[in-house]
Order: C-alpha cells, then structure tokens, then sequence
C-alpha cells in the first residue's frame, strides 16, 4: 500500500509544508486579534481630532496620555487646551479606573469603567475649568488627579 517513491514523498513534503504555512499564518494572525481585543477596554473611542465646535483653536488638538503606573496617575496634574483629547493607559497589574469627581465621590461627569493591564479610556475635553478625579479602588491610596483644561 505505501509506495516509498520519490515522487510521491516530495508531493507529501510539499503538502505539508503548505498546511504548515498556513498553520503558522493562522496562528499569527488569530494571536494579533486576541491581543488586540484583550486591550479593548469596550469604551467608545473618540477621535483625537474630533473638535466639537471648539471655534478657532488656531492649530490641531493634542492627545495627551496619562498613565497609571504604580497606584498613581503620571502626571497626576495635567494642563491641556480645550478640545485636546486625554488619555488613560493602565501599565498596571492591577484595576484601575479614571473616574470624575472629587473625595472619592463621582460626579458623573466620565468614568472609564474597570482598565485592567493595558486598557486605555480616551475622552476629549472641550470645556474650560478644572476635573479632579480619581481611582475608585485606589482613591484611599492618594491614587488622584486633574485635567485643567485652559
Ligand atoms: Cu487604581
């Protein structure tokens, strides 16, 4: 039953190789989908360059990232033009949020939702003023911050 010819063996080797090829390809890219999703934190993503009607701001809006890094929020206080957009990146072990308000009470303003390790929440502010927040499982830990928008 099983002919040892050379030709059929270099046909099996090609085959194989081929279904390794696309084994690997596979594999790469279902690998690229779930890291990807695993940072999706489900939080609508807004435009760094969406505007909303901040007139005239002579030039493009910022995207400025905070992180949160060892129970605190770096840089902790941030000054920022209004319409520039913010973000969050939680380079910890740990949960996180950023949440709006002041002594550890919400002010419903934004809250990012639990960020595990590598989660991101990005918000555009568009209005001047001052928003303290805070971290809901850390705020007892002076893990806290503010966006001045100018
Ligand atoms: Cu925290």
């Amino acid at each position: 039953m099983f002919n040892p010819g050379k030709s059929n063996f270099r046909a099996a080797f090609r085959l194989s190789g081929f279904l390794a090829l696309v084994l690997f390809w596979a594999f790469i890219s279902g690998c690229g989908g779930y890291g990807k999703s695993s940072y999706d934190t489900g939080n609508p993503v807004t435009p760094p360059i969406d505007n909303g009607g901040n007139g005239g701001g002579g030039g493009g809006a910022s995207l400025h990232q905070v992180n949160m890094q060892n129970t605190r929020f770096q840089p902790a206080q941030l000054s920022i033009s209004a319409g520039d957009t913010v973000k969050w990146v939680n380079q910890d072990d740990m949960i996180h949020t950023a949440t709006s308000g002041t002594n550890g009470v919400a002010d419903g303003n934004w809250n990012s939702g639990n960020l595990s390790k590598g989660g991101t929440f990005t918000r555009v502010f568009n209005t001047k003023g001052t928003f303290p927040y805070y971290c809901i499982p850390h705020y007892s830990l002076g893990m806290t911050g503010s966006i001045t928008v100018q």
